[in-house]
């Protein structure tokens, strides 16, 4: 491998078809503050998720923060989540002036489980903030049942899920918006779906739209009148552009994925020691991420062996989500990542490969070749 192979590659349009998105902003020099692209994103984002409500944000975590504070929980109030995330997910929360509080996870996808969510339920919970982990989605039905037995709302950190869809028992396919009070999605550059850096939130509570952008815009609510102590959280022109051109060729780049995705579990699945995670029959996957979790008692090597061997021959691998967030100086002196054993050891065995659309095949054997021959399988 020449080249060096790195976890993921940002999809971009051909500059042709940007150009020509961007060009008419030479004629307005409209180039931000809910321009033509901002509106022409949104548009399209409501109808390709199918939700009714949906507001962009300069990223995802500002979308988040924006959400929960929409949401007006109280302060200090505790909300229940998982720290088998990024940084960005605990951090919106505690910046908000709420107190985290972490359940732990299933092994079977990672995203938080069901029966240790209802077990951190005390009086002060005011909502759950469940991470789609990978794309993997949430047991959105079993975490919806807690809410509603003890009043809580249920915000969706979705950041991985553009694209995710779910069979629902009539037949109709439903995305990762639809769940919860809201569901926040990341547009980072990283992510399936970019504008570059961007990012949005859908909500049923179709009121909280005209606050959400009025908090990301200072809190102005008229040309004098500025009612709420806001940020600065809007989309640009360019990045709305970029996400408009992107959303075209979305489709396409999911089924590569997907190709490259299905190829890495040929070689992998069934490896003693070695786990993948498949989507289940009722979900369409957008195989943003490509985790695998390695045993060391059974593979023969630990994860940071693999993560070496993969960076020796040009390969940058990620150990998205290690260390935990309880383990991060920031909160560690708070927490014990004790609590939540199931993310603890799968934080300590997992690697990211990379995926994306244009990865080639044999680049993927190749990497896959190098992984084997770090165990010792006979
Ligand atoms: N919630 C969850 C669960 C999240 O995972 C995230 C973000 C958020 C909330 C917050 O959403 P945003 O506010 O970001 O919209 C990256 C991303 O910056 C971050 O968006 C993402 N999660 C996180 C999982 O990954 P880093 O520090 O690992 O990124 P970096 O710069 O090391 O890039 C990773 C790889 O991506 C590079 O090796 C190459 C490739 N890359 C990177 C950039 C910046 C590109 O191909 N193009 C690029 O422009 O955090």
């Amino acid at each position: 491998m020449s080249d060096r192979i790195l976890v993921t590659r940002s999809s971009m349009p051909a500059l042709e078809e940007y150009v020509e998105e961007i060009a008419p902003l030479w004629e307005s020099h409209w180039l931000t503050n809910m321009g033509v692209e901002h509106k022409k994103l949104e548009m399209a984002l409501k109808e390709r998720l199918g939700v009714g409500n949906l507001a962009l944000f300069t990223n995802g975590h500002n979308a988040l923060e924006c959400i929960l504070e929409a949401m007006a929980l109280p302060m200090g109030g505790e909300v229940i989540t998982t720290p088998f995330t990024f940084a960005s997910t605990t951090h919106a929360i505690a910046r908000k002036g709420l107190t985290p509080v972490f359940a732990d996870v299933t092994p079977g996808n990672l995203t938080l489980d069901p029966e240790s969510v209802e077990r951190m339920v005390t009086p002060r919970t005011c909502a759950i903030v469940p991470v789609h982990v990978y794309g993997n989605l949430c047991d959105v039905d079993a975490i919806q049942q807690i809410a509603d037995r003890h009043g809580l709302k249920v915000i969706y950190d979705a950041a991985h899920a553009f694209g995710v869809e779910r069979r629902m028992p009539d037949g109709s396919w439903r995305s990762a918006a639809s769940f919860g009070d809201a569901s926040m999605f990341s547009f980072h550059a990283t992510k399936v779906f970019n504008t570059i850096e961007g990012g949005c939130v859908c909500f049923k509570d179709e009121t909280l739209y005209p606050l959400l952008n009025q908090w990301k815009n200072f809190g102005i609510t008229g040309p004098e009148d500025v009612e709420y102590v806001g940020g600065n959280a809007k989309m640009n022109e360019f990045c709305a552009a970029m996400g408009v051109c992107n959303l075209r060729h979305l489709d396409e780049e999911i089924k590569k994925r997907c190709a490259v995705a299905k190829r890495y579990w040929e070689w992998l699945e069934g490896v003693p020691g070695v786990t993948v995670f498949r989507p289940g029959e009722d979900v369409r996957c957008n195989y943003a991420y490509l985790p695998v979790l390695f045993d060391p008692e059974v593979f023969g090597a630990t994860r940071d062996d693999v993560f070496a061997a993969l960076d020796a021959v040009g390969v940058g691998a990620r150990k998205y989500f290690y260390p935990l967030v309880s383990d991060y100086a920031c909160y560690r002196s708070v927490y014990s990542s004790d609590r939540t054993p199931v993310a603890k050891k799968a934080a300590s065995q997992v690697l990211t490969l990379p995926v994306y659309a244009d990865l080639a095949l044999v680049d993927v054997d190749r990497i896959c070749d190098a992984v084997l021959s770090t165990g010792k399988i006979d």
